[in-house]
């Protein structure tokens, strides 16, 4: 596949997007942006939900590659997610089959694996092919998301690499960050690998930092070609101090997940 230059960014108002919208001009990608709701300072933008599939369908026309970012980045009611994430990543990877699109990097989360346990002490890194074990309705649909990748790549040839993304911020927040962080310009360079490696067909990987305090596997995603070059271990003795390290007696500490995996669903409507 010639590498890609011409990149539709879905979602790209939102905090991720805005980061990418920084950064990934440099590796000398062309962005076009689409979101549901106008970007201040881009007048090109597309304002489109994906709930539109005309909108969808133009708005790829033409792109080498999608990054899909767009959707609810939360826990939500069922309903809601159903129609942001599951429907409306559904109408993009249609409207990207129709249009001859080659490859979608998916905005995955760690949550589509919330419910693993978080390795301790000696413990082995968390491998790519753990079981799916969604803490929310949320990583609910991002599981549906990577089966819809793999599907659209054994059936239509439409290449995925699903980015099972940790917290990426510019800075971690919280203790749990310390394993899960990626930092923005990591972040774009695991966007990059993604979108130029070759014969990725349906790929999953883990998206974080080379950090020290590490919980999963990062081979898939460095066999793309990612080189990571932040640690967030610079922020360890200031988080630490101001919450407390990780305590094995608490739930919200005993998975991946974090808090996702005990906070009550939202129900309906
Ligand atoms: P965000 O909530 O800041 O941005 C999401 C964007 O999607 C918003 O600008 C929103 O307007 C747009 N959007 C929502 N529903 C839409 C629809 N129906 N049609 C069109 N646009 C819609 O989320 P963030 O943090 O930027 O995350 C981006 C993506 O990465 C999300 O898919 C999220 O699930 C995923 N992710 C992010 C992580 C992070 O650490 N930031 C961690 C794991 C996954
Ligand atoms: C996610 O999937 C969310 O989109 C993001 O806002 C963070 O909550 C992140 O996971 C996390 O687990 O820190």
């Amino acid at each position: 596949m010639p590498a890609p230059r011409t990149v539709l960014l879905t979602g790209a108002a939102g905090g991720l997007g805005t980061l990418m919208r920084g950064l990934l001009p440099a590796y000398g990608y062309e962005l076009r942006l689409l979101d549901m709701v106008p970007i201040e300072g881009e007048p090109d933008a597309i304002t489109a939900d994906l709930a539109d599939r005309d909108a969808l369908r133009e708005a790829v026309r033409g792109v080498d590659a999608i990054i899909h970012l767009a959707g609810i980045s939360l826990e939500s009611s069922f309903d809601k997610i159903l129609k942001a994430n599951i429907q409306g990543t559904y109408n993009l990877y249609e409207a990207a089959r129709e249009e001859g699109v080659r490859r979608v990097v998916f905005a995955s989360s760690n949550h589509a694996v919330g419910f693993t346990p978080r390795p301790q002490g000696d413990d082995p890194l968390i491998p790519i092919d753990t079981p799916r074990r969604p803490d929310t309705f949320y990583g609910l649909s991002k599981s549906f998301g990577e089966d819809l990748a793999q599907f659209y790549w054994d059936k239509h040839g439409l290449e995925t690499v699903s980015v099972r993304i940790g917290s990426c911020f510019p800075e971690p927040t919280n203790v749990r960050m310390l394993s899960l962080w990626m930092s923005p310009t990591d972040g774009a360079r695991l966007f990059h690998a993604a979108l130029t490696a070759e014969n990725v067909g349906h790929t999953v990987v883990y998206g974080s930092s080379a950090n020290t305090r590490l919980w999963w596997d990062l081979s898939t995603a460095r066999a793309l070609g990612y080189d990571p070059q932040d640690d967030s271990e610079q922020y360890a003795e200031k988080l630490i101090a101001e919450h407390g390290d990780l305590d094995p007696d608490n739930p919200d500490h005993a998975h991946l997940g974090g808090h996702f995996c005990t906070n009550p669903p939202i129900w309906p409507h």
